[in-house]
C-alpha cells in the first residue's frame, strides 16, 4: 500500500548535567554535523525544521533544578510539534530528557487518549531521589513518567502519570538496583531483561512489547538509550554495559515500525560525542534514525514512480 510519509521534526535535547559524564549534551549537535539530517532526507523523509533546547545551569539552583527547568522547556517544545501529526526524532542529552519528550507527547495525545512506551536500556532508570545513591537524575526519567519521584518531574503540565505502566515496557537491562526493580514490580511494569534478549532475540522481544504497549493507546514511541545496545556496536556512551543488545537487530526491529501511522516518536540518548572518536557510534546512531524512520527503499522508489511527472 502506498502511503504518504509524515515530515519527520529533528528536536535536539542539550542536556549532560543529569548524568556524571555530561558529554552527551553536545550528542545532538555532533550528530547533525555528522550528517543525520541529510541521511533521513536521502532515505526519502521529508525533514521539518529543527528545534533546539538547551540546558542552563546558569539559571538553576542545582543540578536537579537544572534538569526540570530544561524538562519543562523540552516538553512545551515538544508538544505542540506533536500535535501536527509529524513524527518526532528527539536526540539528547542524557536520558533525563525523556521527561520532557514523553511528557508533551503525552500532553499532545491526551484528548485522544494514552501514551505507549517502549524504553531500550541497559538500566531501568526508575530511581526516586530517595532510592538513588548516587542522585544521577539520568537514572530517574521512568519514576518520573509512572508519576513517582520529584514532583518538578512528574507535575509537568499540572498532571503526573504521563505513562501508565500497563503502557510501558523495558527492554534490555542488565544493570539496576533493587529498589528500581522493586518499583517497577510493584507497578506491574513489563521487563524483558537482557538474559531474556539474549535468548529470543531482540525482534521477537520488541514485537511482544509493541503489542502489549499499544493495546488501547492514542499513540506510541520508543526510548533508546544507546547504552542498551553492545558496547562493540555502539561504544561512546557515558555508562556502558557489556553483553548488549546488538545493533542489526534494534535496526531489524525499528524497521518494522515503518508505516505505523500511531508511532508518534523516536528518541536516541547517551550519545557522547566527546568518546566517539572515528565516529563508529555516530553512524549506529544515524542507522538506527533511519531504520525507525527512514523510507524503505520499496516505499520511495513507489512513491517517487507515482509522483506526476
Ligand atoms: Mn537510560
Amino acid at each position: 500500500m502506498l502511503h504518504t510519509p509524515r515530515p519527520v521534526e529533528i528536536v535536539s535535547a542539550a542536556i549532560g548535567e543529569g548524568a556524571r559524564d555530561g558529554g552527551c549534551k553536545y550528542g545532538a549537535s555532533a550528530l547533525l554535523a555528522a550528517g543525520l539530517a541529510q541521511a533521513l532526507s536521502d532515505s526519502g523523509c521529508e525533514v521539518g525544521a529543527r528545534t533546539m533546547v538547551t540546558s542552563d545551569p546558569l539559571q538553576a539552583t542545582d543540578r536537579m533544578d537544572t534538569v526540570a527547568r530544561f524538562n519543562q522547556a523540552l516538553a512545551e517544545a515538544v508538544a505542540p510539534l506533536a500535535l501536527t501529526g509529524a513524527q518526532l526524532l528527539v536526540l539528547g542529552g542524557d536520558h533525563s530528557c525523556a521527561v520532557g519528550s514523553w511528557s508533551g507527547m503525552a500532553q499532545a495525545l491526551r484528548p485522544h487518549g494514552r501514551l505507549g512506551l517502549i524504553w531500550v536500556d541497559a538500566h531501568l532508570d526508575a530511581h526516586t531521589p530517595e532510592s538513588s545513591e548516587s542522585n544521577a537524575p539520568h537514572g530517574m526519567p521512568l519514576a518520573a513518567l509512572l508519576g513517582h519521584g520529584s514532583a518538578a518531574l512528574t507535575q509537568l503540565f499540572g498532571w503526573s502519570g504521563k505513562i501508565r505502566p500497563e503502557n510501558l515496557a523495558i527492554i534490555g537491562a542488565r544493570s539496576y538496583e533493587s529498589a528500581e526493580r522493586q518499583l517497577l514490580e510493584s507497578l506491574g511494569v513489563q521487563v524483558i531483561y537482557m538474559e531474556e534478549v539474549a535468548r529470543r532475540g531482540f525482534e521477537d522481544c520488541f514485537a511482544q512489547a509493541r503489542a502489549a504497549v499499544t493495546a488501547g493507546c492514542a499513540g506510541w514511541g520508543v526510548s533508546l538509550d544507546i547504552d542498551g545496545l553492545d558496547p562493540g556496536d555502539a561504544p561512546a556512551t557515558g555508562t556502558p554495559v557489556a553483553h548488549g543488545i546488538a545493533l542489526a537487530e534494534a535496526m531489524a526491529a525499528l524497521r518494522s515500525c515503518h508505516g505505523d501511522p500511531r508511532l508518534v516518536g523516536l528518541e536516541i540518548v547517551e550519545y557522547n560525542p566527546l568518546h566517539d572518536f572515528g565516529g563508529q557510534t555516530a553512524r549506529a546512531v544515524i542507522a538506527l534514525a533511519v531504520a525507525g524512520l527512514g523510507v524503505p527503499a520499496t516505499a520511495a522508489s513507489a512513491a517517487l514512480a507515482a509522483r506526476p511527472a
